[in-house]
């Protein structure tokens, strides 16, 4: 046997790759040219309108003088992915995707900071372009897509919940999917309120999370380790619907599992992902979240993530996901199409680099890019 025997051409074809075009890079590259550049250049066309047209020594003319766009990535008022703001939240119907924050901290049992989740997330976001190489998609180009600003949040806790159930059911019951930045994970609670009161029939709930969060009440407060017992206490958002992934540790109150056990949550633990890989264990939160569904909620909490790669949080948990298994987990149970999704627990006082809230932002490209390659979301776009 050579040297070649193991190292050229037959051990790529062992390894299932035969040639150059068989690699993924290859065949997105080749991908890249179906997608648009519309909205790209509507949106050069604008800056040179109203930002003026750059200084003479400037060669490249798409560059305005005022920045105006989605460019550079470092200037300009941050909006999630650099969209519109919307201020007259009434249009909010015009839009496929509304990004909204929900600056809320008084659900927090311990570590607190997520009040300012969403001005992280919408800050760092701004590093991203909306362009996929690998999933060979363009969000801007493909959605219509905005920014609704915040909730108005109060110090009162169920007050503050009236309000999130109010905004969350006005951007769905306009027909736009909401894309929530918590917000500790308390708000899960008033989202999905908002969500199965637009629904006719059953809401299923897909939920990545170190913890149960099922307790009933935490400092005789309906904190954020509480979310999923009232929100299965809903009519159209049954137990059964519930598929929880990720969990282990030492944190979570023992109540939270044995009302988990009650009411029969399905759990599948950081260690079964592990066990079953993957793929199966996004194959088996989509059978139990769709059981008899019209629509699936996902909850997505950053502490699922481990804290080496997400410390900014207020429930550090070791041993999670690491970020490309969250990101692919994420991936597989969007294919199917989520009716919202919320990222929450991002506590900027106890980030590192911005890396807790880039994973949030991430998150969120992920699952949009999904959607749109599996045609699950896009339908207000006007060229
Ligand atoms: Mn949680």
């Amino acid at each position: 046997m050579g040297f070649f025997d193991n190292h050229g051409l037959s051990y790529r074809a062992k390894k299932g790759i035969e040639n150059k075009e068989d690699l993924l890079g290859v065949i997105a590259a080749e991908k890249e040219k179906e997608v648009p550049k519309i909205k790209a250049e509507e949106e050069i066309r604008r800056g040179l309108e109203y930002g003026l047209e750059a200084a003479e020594s400037i060669g490249d003319r798409t560059i305005s003088c005022f920045s105006r766009g989605s460019l550079p990535p470092y200037s300009g008022i941050n909006t999630f992915l650099k969209v519109p703001y919307l201020e007259d939240v009434r249009d909010v119907g015009k839009y496929d995707v509304a990004f909204m924050g929900v600056p809320f901290d008084i659900g927090t049992t311990y570590r607190s900071g997520t009040r300012f989740g969403p001005q992280a997330i919408r800050r760092i976001s701004s590093l991203y372009t909306s362009f996929s190489f690998e999933l060979g998609v363009d969000l801007k180009e493909s959605l219509n897509m905005v920014d609704i600003g915040d909730v108005f949040t109060i110090a009162n806790i169920e007050k503050s919940f009236d309000q999130i159930t109010k905004a969350v059911s006005h951007v769905i019951s306009s027909g736009t999917m909401p894309i929530i930045f918590g917000g500790d994970h308390a708000i899960g609670y008033p989202c999905l309120r908002a969500v199965a009161e637009n629904v006719e029939g059953k809401v299923g709930i897909i939920h990545l999370d170190r913890h149960i969060d099922m307790g009933e009440k935490d400092m005789d407060e309906r904190m954020h380790g509480t979310p999923w017992f009232h929100a299965t206490n809903i009519p159209n958002a049954p137990a059964e619907n519930l598929v929880q992934v990720g969990q282990g540790g030492w944190i979570s109150p023992r109540e939270g599992y044995s009302n988990a056990r009650e009411r029969k949550t399905t759990i599948i633990t950081m260690a079964d992902v592990e066990r079953m890989g993957i793929e199966k264990a996004a194959e088996a939160a989509l059978e139990t979240a769709w059981k008899g569904a019209k629509a699936v909620y996902l909850s997505f909490d950053i502490d699922s993530i481990d804290p080496g790669f997400a410390p900014g949080t207020g429930t550090p948990e070791p041993g999670g996901f690491l970020p490309r298994e969250a990101l692919k987990f994420l991936q597989l149970v969007a294919k199917e199409g989520v009716c919202a999704m919320e990222v929450v627990e991002v506590s900027p006082p106890y980030d590192v680099s911005d890396k807790t809230a880039l994973l949030a932002a991430r998150a969120v490209l992920d699952v949009l890019g999904t959607m749109v390659v599996n045609g699950k979301i896009g339908k207000k776009i006007t060229s």
